[in-house]
């Protein structure tokens, strides 16, 4: 462990690595540094990870003496984590996340009920809004409290997306999402996340598309029916459909799309538009984004989240909400990324992209690297190269997430970036399995 490293590395993350196009430089990673050692390290020197959320290893982990195959790494010092007071930490059984396909048919058919049960609960009359523009539809006052959790998203379409809060907003969202399942809908379990990589080859006809009425998510919507799903757990043939609000009330729609990139309407922003979208989301593409950006939090997601990237692909091949099309009957309707947590199976989809980003920022010492800005410059490809992380207020730990009041349901008001950044940092405290 080369100390000098490791505390430029942190420092470049706590003073925004990234706020801003710089990238920061990628620094050889010390043979196994894990950032609670490092946290440990900096609780002596700065005092900083317990501000962070993020707490120590125990003495006998922090007093270990690290080898290295490197000759020119010197091991490091016992003295600089000697005097660090280690933070006991407040998640000691984390919630399990696992994936859908794990679920037994019981578990399965518990859940969706549950998610359906949001649909059914009133809308929270403080709701607020801090943005407008031709993709924010007025907000519904009588639509349901899942219909909420969709709008937040809408307001904050072009500040969470391809901009520093897209990893921790993201993060902070299906935490509060779980909360409400367990506060507002008595969800004992916890959020599944999806595997797409499994479905991959062959999308269309993925086992993740299941038509039982009680533990499916159903399959793909009916062309006679814009789109609709039918069957599953929430398709019309249900005695009570899973209806959504935005842009109008209509059932979940999904509309497989190989090809999505033709007439994208970011078309400047496409390199390959004949792409096949289910390319974007193998294991092999998965593997490549969180394995070759280390000490690069602005190339890893720019790689991950990218148009034609894995996050990306999965919203754009299913097609209607998850895509954020607009339904036949909606008028003056202006598509987006805007109301695509119509279709639950976003919140599945997001974890498995809050799982890709643990992954990553368990690896090296990428745990504590974070930067960007809170506004999506999308305009044109040269302006999105030089801030794909976006401009605007530069974001640290300190900022704190917007939720246009819906933190009402949370266990705390204001959740700050330094909240998010460790999945079992005290405010979260989860794991995948
Ligand atoms: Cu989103």
């Amino acid at each position: 462990m080369r100390v000098p490293t490791l505390i430029s590395s942190v420092f470049l993350a706590v003073t925004l690595v990234g706020a801003l196009p710089a990238t920061p430089t990628p620094t050889p990673a010390p043979a196994q540094v894990e950032a609670r050692d490092l946290c440990t390290l900096l609780n002596s020197l700065l005092g900083l990870c317990t501000l962070l959320g993020i707490t120590s290893s125990s003495s006998t982990h922090t007093s270990t003496t690290h080898t290295s195959t490197s000759t020119s790494t010197p091991p490091p010092t016992t003295t600089s984590t000697s005097t660090a007071t280690p933070t006991p930490s407040t998640c000691t059984q984390p919630a399990q996340r696992a994936e859908w396909r794990t679920f037994t048919a019981t578990q399965k058919a518990t859940f969706l009920t549950a998610v359906k049960c949001l649909a059914s609960k009133p809308h929270w009359s403080q709701l607020q809004q801090n943005n407008t523009g031709p993709d924010i539809p007025p907000m519904d006052t009588s639509g349901s409290l899942y219909d909420d959790f969709v709008w937040i998203h809408i307001d904050f379409n072009h500040h969470i997306h391809s901009t520093a809060w897209f990893f921790p907003w993201h993060r902070w969202y299906l935490n509060l999402y779980v909360r409400a399942l367990n506060t507002q809908c008595g969800y004992s379990g916890n959020l599944p996340y999806w595997d797409w990589t499994q479905d991959a080859a062959d999308f269309e006809h993925a086992t993740i598309w299941d038509g039982d009425s009680s533990s499916g998510v159903g399959t793909w919507g009916d062309p006679n029916q814009d789109y609709q799903i039918v069957d599953g757990a929430w398709g019309l043939n249900q005695a009570q459909p899973f209806y959504i609000n935005y842009p109008i009330h209509h059932a979940i729609r999904r509309q497989f799309t190989l090809q999505p990139y033709e007439n994208f309407h970011y078309g400047y922003l496409i390199s390959d538009p004949t792409l096949n979208a289910n390319e974007t989301f193998t294991q092999a593409r998965v593997d490549e984004a969180v394995t070759s950006h280390d000490g690069d939090f602005q190339g890893f997601q720019t790689d991950f989240q990218n148009y034609q990237g894995p996050h990306a692909g999965v919203h754009l091949i299913t097609g209607g909400d998850l895509t954020g099309l607009c339904p036949t009957a909606a008028q003056n309707c202006v598509p987006g990324e805007t109301w695509s947590p119509n279709d639950p199976m976003f919140f599945m989809h997001h974890a498995m992209v809050d799982r890709i980003w643990w992954q990553w920022q368990s690896r090296a010492n990428n745990k504590l690297l974070f930067g960007g800005g809170s506004d999506q410059v999308l305009d044109s490809l040269s302006d999105y190269e030089e801030y794909p992380l976006g401009n605007g207020t530069p974001l640290n730990f300190s900022s704190i997430i917007p939720t246009d009041g819906l933190n009402y349901l949370d266990t705390k008001t204001n959740v700050a970036i330094g909240d998010v950044m460790d999945i079992q940092g005290g405010y979260l405290c989860y794991e995948y399995v």
